[in-house]
């Protein structure tokens, strides 16, 4: 598929509609060479890129379905003015293509995919087929079952354009250039793998997208194949080697000396709880704007979560904290006032990092930072937390080192995150 991926983006005068009967001999050779169909989605705007990292692995694995019966084509859903990048100096935070962030060809060794540019420049025009808004049942559920009905759209935010007969929205920002030709709502409860009868058996269109694709579930969440997409979502080299230089320089920390070496092909990497050793430091992810105000009883003062990052240095005898945070610069520096007994980092991207790969760029490399440090703790809830702990698992950390958690003051009980633990 990978290659009949590569064959399509250099071919300009495809035509797959084919206007004779063929017959028996031909049959077989015509269904072979199918022409792919491209399946698209996007997410609720006002989430944020750890979530939209999930639901990614939902559609991935849809589509991997999909191309079970026939070949389809996941479109990657450009990044664009998420929430929570607020950097006004660093030029446009739209349509970036997730090659910025990660690396294609590891996705593609799950699923195949293609920028959202790629799939202008093979389709005809800038017209997406169907679009399909998704949505819960109005009246809401007594109990859960598997269903979908297409049903009168409970909000829309696509217009109608009489005059061409296209639907026009916001489609991740291209919204003067692309539009869809036929649009409807879908009331939905279920797994991703719902859509995959009604998109092999009752639509033909070429190209489809779901919006709100958040609506739908994990086929099946933490088994070998939610791994393996998980595996496949590799961050981007150049990113990668940003982190990995500033461990080198400030934390003194080395893939070679701390087992944390990646294997080339993700499919071959295979490790066992405690192979990776991490760097000698701790990294806390420590989630707050929007955060601290929306989840207040979960979130910490800056106070109690420096107790909680002094008591658990001091356990794993630790002297270099690495902070990952949102926290704006007066916070930081008031958690650095009560750990002053220890060396603490934040990564401070160049103003020439920052304006390359924007605010999304500066949020991985600190993932991947407190992804191989020695011990790490995270914001109850996070999702941003959460990737790390994957991030972990795949490294090979000890479970003990990585599902670890922040409790706010009046939290008693402290329960820690779920162990959602590798499968191969
Ligand atoms: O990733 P995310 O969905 O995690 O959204 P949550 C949080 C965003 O805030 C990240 C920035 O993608 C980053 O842009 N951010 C958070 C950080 N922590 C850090 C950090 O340590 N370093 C850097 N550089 N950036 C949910 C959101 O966030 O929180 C929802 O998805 C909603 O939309 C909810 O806002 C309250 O799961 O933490």
């Amino acid at each position: 598929l990978a290659i009949h991926v590569n064959f399509l983006l250099s071919s300009e005068d495809r035509d797959d509609t084919n206007s004779y009967e063929p017959d028996s001999k031909f049959k077989v050779v015509v269904e072979e060479a199918k022409a792919p169909r491209y399946l698209l989605y996007d997410v609720n705007p006002g989430e944020g890129f750890n979530l939209r990292r999930d639901v990614y692995m939902r559609i991935a694995v849809l589509v991997q379905n999909l191309n079970d019966a026939a070949p389809w084509i996941l479109v990657l859903p450009p990044w664009s003015r998420l929430y929570h990048w607020k950097s006004q100096d660093v030029g446009s935070q739209d349509m970036i293509p997730w090659s910025t962030f990660f690396d294609l060809p590891s996705l593609r060794k799950f699923v195949p995919v293609m920028e959202f540019e790629d799939f202008l420049k093979i389709n005809r025009e800038p017209v997406i087929d169907e679009l399909y808004y998704l949505q819960n049942y109005k009246e809401g559920w007594d109990k859960w079952e598997e269903k979908m009905d297409k049903r009168p759209c409970i909000m829309n935010p696509y217009n109608f354009d009489s005059k061409n007969k296209l639907w026009y929205g916001w489609f991740f920002g291209y919204n003067d250039e692309v539009a869809a030709r036929k649009f409807e709502c879908i009331s939905v409860m279920g797994h991703a793998s719902i859509f995959k009868p009604f998109l092999l058996t009752n639509t033909s269109a070429r190209s489809v997208m779901l919006d709100r694709a958040e609506t739908v579930l994990h086929d099946r969440y933490g088994d070998s194949v939610f791994w393996k997409v998980r595996r496949s979502m590799r961050f981007s080299k150049q990113l990668r080697d940003v982190a990995d230089a500033y461990r080198k320089l400030h934390l003194n920390s080395t893939d070679e000396e701390d087992k944390t070496v990646l294997d080339d092909d993700w499919i071959n990497m295979k490790r066992n709880h405690g192979d990776a050793r991490g760097g000698a430091y701790l990294a806390v992810h420590l989630r707050r704007a929007d955060f601290a105000k929306v989840r207040e009883k979960d979130v910490p003062s800056l106070k109690y979560a420096a107790k909680q990052i002094k008591k658990l240095s001091k356990q794993q005898e630790l002297k270099h904290i690495f902070v990952a945070t949102d926290a704006p610069l007066e916070e930081y520096n008031e958690l650095k006032k009560y750990l002053k007994d220890y060396k603490v980092h934040r990564y401070e991207p160049s103003f020439e990092v920052k304006k390359k790969y924007k605010d999304g760029a500066v949020a991985i490399i600190d993932q991947w930072i407190c992804a191989h440090a020695r011990y790490f703790v995270g914001t109850k809830e996070s999702t941003f937390s959460f990737r790390i702990q994957d991030e972990r698992e795949i490294l090979g950390f000890s479970p003990d080192t990585t599902f670890n958690r922040l409790c706010h003051e009046k939290d008693k009980t402290c329960e820690q995150p779920t162990r959602w633990l590798i499968s191969y």
